[in-house]
C-alpha cells in the first residue's frame, strides 16, 4: 500500500505531537502546520522534528490552507489548532472566534475547493456542553457553551456537520472530553497542580492559588485520546464520537490525588484567589464514549489516578535536572 500523508494543524500542541508520533509510528508522512513566531517553540516535539515536514501557514489565512493542501495533497487533515484556554477566550473572543471558529471554516473550503476526497478530523469539545442539559453527555446531547471557546467550538462542530451534508465531504467531529498528559500547557488545571505539588516537594514554592475546587471534569490521558482520532478516519462514513473515560472528578479531587502521592496535604498549600474563577463556569462534565466503544473499539488505557501521577513524576525529574 502507498505511503499515507497526514496534514496535522496544531502539531506545536499536547495533541498533535501525540498524533503525530502515532501516524509515524504507522508509516504516515506527516506534515505538520505551523504559524510565523518570531521565536521557534518545537519543546513538545524536537524528538522527532527531523521525521516530519514542517510547514508556515495560519488558521487566519485562508491562502495559506489552500496552498498547503494544494502542496502536500494530504489523505487525511487533522484540525487541532486552536485558541484552546478558556479564560483567555473570556479576554479575547474575537480572536478566539477567528482561529477556534472561522479557522475550521478556512480549512474546510481549502479541502472542499482542492482536494475533497480528503478526510478530515474536527477537534470539537466538552466545553460545547458546558450547562449541561443531560448527564452523562453523549453525541446526541443538546450543546450550551458557556464561554467564547465553547462558542467558537460550538461553530466548528456544526460547520464540520454543515460540510459532510452540503458537500458529501468526509469530516468527522470529536467530541473530546478534557485529556491530560506530562506535554499539557502549564495553565491548564491538572499541569498546574502536578507542576505546583513538584516544586512544593522539592522545597522551591509553598503555596499554589487556585480557582474553583468543585469543578467536575471527565479527565483522561493524550496518548488514549489521539489513537480515536486516527481510527474515527479509518471507518466507513464519517460521523461524530464523544471521546471519554466515563468517570468524573472534582478539582479538589485531583489535588488529592496529586499532594497525597509525595505524602502532602494540598489543605496546607492551596490558597483560593478569585482571579482563577471564570465569568461562567462549567459545573460538571462527564461523558458516555459507548458508541465509541462500539463503533471504533476504543477504550481508555490510562486511569485518572495513573494519570495524575505520570503527571507528578514527569514534573519531579524535570525540575531535578
Ligand atoms: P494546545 O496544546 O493549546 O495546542 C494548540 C495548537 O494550536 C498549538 O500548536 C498552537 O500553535 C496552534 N495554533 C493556535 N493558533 C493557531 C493559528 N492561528 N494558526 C495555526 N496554529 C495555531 O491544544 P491541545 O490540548 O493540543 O488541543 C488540541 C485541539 O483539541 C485544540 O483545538 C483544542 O481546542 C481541542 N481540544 C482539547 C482538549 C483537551 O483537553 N486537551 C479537549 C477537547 C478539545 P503555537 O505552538 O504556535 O501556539
Ligand atoms: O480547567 C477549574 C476551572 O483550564 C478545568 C481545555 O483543554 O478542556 C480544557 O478546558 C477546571 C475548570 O480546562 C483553576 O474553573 C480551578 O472548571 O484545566 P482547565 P477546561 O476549562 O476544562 C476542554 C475539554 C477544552 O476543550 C479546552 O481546550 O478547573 N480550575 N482552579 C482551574 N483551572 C485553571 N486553569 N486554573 C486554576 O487555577
Amino acid at each position: 500500500m502507498s505511503q499515507k500523508t497526514a496534514l496535522i494543524t496544531g502539531i506545536t500542541g499536547q495533541d498533535g505531537s501525540y498524533l503525530a508520533e502515532l501516524l509515524l509510528s504507522m508509516n504516515y508522512r506527516v506534515v505538520g502546520m505551523v504559524r510565523r513566531t518570531s521565536t521557534i517553540n518545537f519543546d513538545r516535539i524536537k524528538h522527532i522534528q527531523e521525521q516530519v515536514d514542517i510547514v508556515q501557514g495560519d488558521l487566519l489565512d485562508q491562502s495559506s490552507m489552500m496552498d498547503i493542501v494544494r502542496e502536500y495533497q494530504p489523505d487525511e487533515v487533522y484540525n487541532l489548532a486552536a485558541q484552546s484556554f478558556v479564560p483567555t477566550s473570556f479576554s479575547q473572543p474575537v480572536l478566539t472566534g477567528e482561529f477556534t471558529a472561522l479557522g475550521v471554516t478556512r480549512i474546510l473550503e481549502a479541502i472542499r475547493h482542492v482536494k475533497p476526497n480528503t478526510r478530515f478530523y474536527q477537534a470539537s469539545s466538552s466545553e460545547m456542553f458546558g450547562k449541561v442539559q443531560e448527564v452523562p453527555q453523549r453525541e446526541s446531547t443538546p450543546l450550551y457553551p458557556r464561554s467564547p471557546y465553547g462558542v467558537a467550538k460550538v461553530y466548528g462542530h456544526w460547520i464540520t456537520v454543515n460540510y459532510r451534508e452540503s458537500y458529501d465531504l468526509f469530516a468527522c467531529s470529536g467530541i473530546l472530553f478534557n485529556h491530560e498528559s506530562p506535554r499539557r500547557g502549564l495553565e491548564f488545571v491538572t499541569h498546574k497542580v502536578t507542576h505546583a505539588v513538584a516544586k512544593i516537594k522539592l522545597g522551591l514554592q509553598k503555596e499554589l492559588r487556585m480557582g474553583n475546587l468543585d469543578a467536575r471534569r471527565d479527565w483522561g490521558f493524550a496518548g488514549d485520546y489521539v489513537r480515536a482520532m486516527w481510527l474515527m478516519l479509518q471507518q466507513d462514513h464519517p460521523d461524530d464520537y464523544v471521546i471519554a473515560t466515563g468517570e468524573t472528578h472534582a478539582v479538589s479531587e485531583l489535588l488529592d490525588v496529586a499532594f497525597s502521592y509525595v505524602g502532602l496535604n494540598y489543605q496546607d498549600h492551596v490558597i483560593i484567589d478569585p482571579k482563577f474563577y471564570r465569568p461562567a463556569e462549567v459545573d460538571l462534565l462527564i461523558g458516555d464514549p459507548a458508541k465509541a466503544k462500539k463503533a471504533l473499539g476504543w477504550e481508555p488505557q490510562v486511569s485518572f489516578k495513573v494519570l495524575v501521577h505520570m503527571m507528578v513524576d514527569a514534573d519531579l525529574a524535570e525540575l531535578k535536572k
